[in-house]
């Protein structure tokens, strides 16, 4: 199994022991590889993937790839009741009768819970289980088109309490227990019933390390030299959700409707690659790299290239100085279950005149960051006007908005999801939580 894969499981399966042990202790699920690229690319990648971000004409439904993943789930589910005993073991020497959370993450792992816990009732194994999906859950009508449908729902339904971003994922799922299962449900408050118990439906907005951020951007250096000219930033995965393309032509159309902003804009885009072993990553690559070219074609003058492109990862600190120095962050997925750039950014503006925030209402963040401008990928000549209206900003606007942005996102950081996780599980009194297996 290649090394990239066994790291990928490695993070997946982290056994956090550190609440109780201050030691974090991982465990390897070994996969064989030809199971595991039907599993991780064709179940994974070239389903889920785009099946739960609503775009069915992306996926590809097939047999073999279900299969694998049934069989990498059981993997999943079998290791973690090993190191739930061993847990156990360790809990009772600590004399800790917390029974331990078990906390499954993301749609690589959505069947594992039923399995777990079947196992810890036979082998009387006490602990709580709770999941949470990173990517939005789609509505009714496109979630049915996925012929396993019901294993899903069922495997989700095997924990305690399943987590969301948002409350509109919330309702979706809810829904489709409902329709799907014919489970008894309460929308108002989130409950689903399901085998004899009542599961928990909760949104969890995810946040970021903010303080991290904060001082990441106060010790970065300067990477932009120009004070002269603004830049527009887009820091993403090479992913066809993240509406790269339409943001591509979104800037060429402000370059064509205001001139002004010749030789005084440019865009910065940040790429990271991603999965570039699926064909559409490697075709999205090259569509993105065309359209650059012929934009750049276009405008460029012997000062100034409208576009600079890095397609590399870049390390945190530069990353903070970017987002300290940009004049307008552009987060703007056609879908997106939350998306952290766009906190990043804000928790990195920290000068006296700050940039602006400009957000598709397709990520999860477009829900909560209200005093963003919000733009409609899919409406490119619009998104050119909120783009001029972004880099023509007041400043007092900027500071006002910016403002109420950093408070919330320091307020609502990742510590604070971690907390209301935990509250959620009803273990409100945070300093006897017990271990948590993620
Ligand atoms: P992702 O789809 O990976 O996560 P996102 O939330 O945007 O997306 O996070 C991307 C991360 O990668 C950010 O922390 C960003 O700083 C980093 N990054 C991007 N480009 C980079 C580059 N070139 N170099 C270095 N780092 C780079 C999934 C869901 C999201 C959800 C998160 C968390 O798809 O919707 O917000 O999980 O739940």
């Amino acid at each position: 199994m290649p090394l990239e894969h066994i790291l990928k499981f490695l993070l997946s399966l982290s056994l956090s022991l550190s609440l109780t042990l201050h030691l974090p202790q991982v465990v390897s699920v070994n996969i064989d590889a030809s199971i595991f690229d039907s599993y991780y690319n064709g179940c994974c990648n070239k389903i889920f993937w785009p099946l739960f971000h609503s775009m069915p004409g992306r996926a590809t439904f097939g047999a073999d790839h279900w299969h694998n993943y049934v069989t990498v789930n059981k993997h999943f589910a079998a290791r973690t009741i090993e190191a739930l005993e061993k847990c156990l073991e360790q809990n009772k020497a600590l004399d800790n009768n917390t029974p331990p959370i078990v906390w499954i993450h993301d749609y690589h792992l959505m069947l594992a819970a039923n399995w777990i816990r079947e196992k810890a009732e036979e082998k009387q194994l006490p602990c709580r289980l709770a999941f949470f999906l990173h990517i939005p859950f789609p509505p009714w009508d496109i979630f049915r088109l996925f012929p396993w449908a019901d294993e899903i729902l069922q495997g989700m339904l095997g924990c305690d309490m399943v987590g969301f971003h948002i409350q509109d994922y919330c309702l979706n799922f809810v829904d489709c227990c409902q329709r799907n299962l014919g489970c008894r449900v309460d929308r108002n408050n989130l409950l689903v019933e399901h085998g004899g118990r009542t599961v928990r439906i909760r949104p969890l907005p995810i946040g970021i390390p903010y303080e991290r951020f904060v001082t990441l951007a106060k010790n970065a250096g300067k990477l932009l030299r120009s004070d002269k000219q603004k830049v527009i930033l887009g820091v993403d995965r090479l992913d066809y959700t993240k509406g790269l393309v339409h943001r591509l032509m979104a800037f060429e159309k402000l370059l064509e409707k205001y001139p002004q902003h010749k030789e005084k804009v440019s865009l910065l885009q940040i790429s990271v690659p991603s999965r570039t072993d699926v064909k559409e990553y490697r075709e999205l690559k090259e569509e993105v790299d065309q359209l650059i070219g012929r934009i750049n074609g276009r405008f460029t003058t012997a000062n100034w290239a409208p576009i600079r492109y890095i397609y590399d990862y870049v390390a945190q600190d530069d990353l903070a100085a970017l987002y300290r120095d940009a004049a307008v962050c552009l987060v703007t997925p056609l879908r997106d279950g939350m998306n952290l750039v766009a906190k990043e950014f804000v928790a990195c503006q920290i000068n006296e005149s700050p940039g602006v925030l400009v957000i598709s209402p397709f990520a999860g963040a477009g829900e909560m960051m209200h005093e963003a401008l919000l733009c409609n990928p899919y409406e490119v000549h619009a998104a050119a006007e909120v783009i001029h209206r972004a880099l023509t900003m007041p400043e007092d606007e900027r500071v006002l908005r910016m403002s109420r942005l950093r408070r919330r996102e320091s307020e609502c950081d990742v510590s604070n999801w971690m907390r209301s996780f935990l509250k959620a599980m009803g273990t409100l009194d945070v300093d006897d939580v017990g271990t948590t297996i993620m």
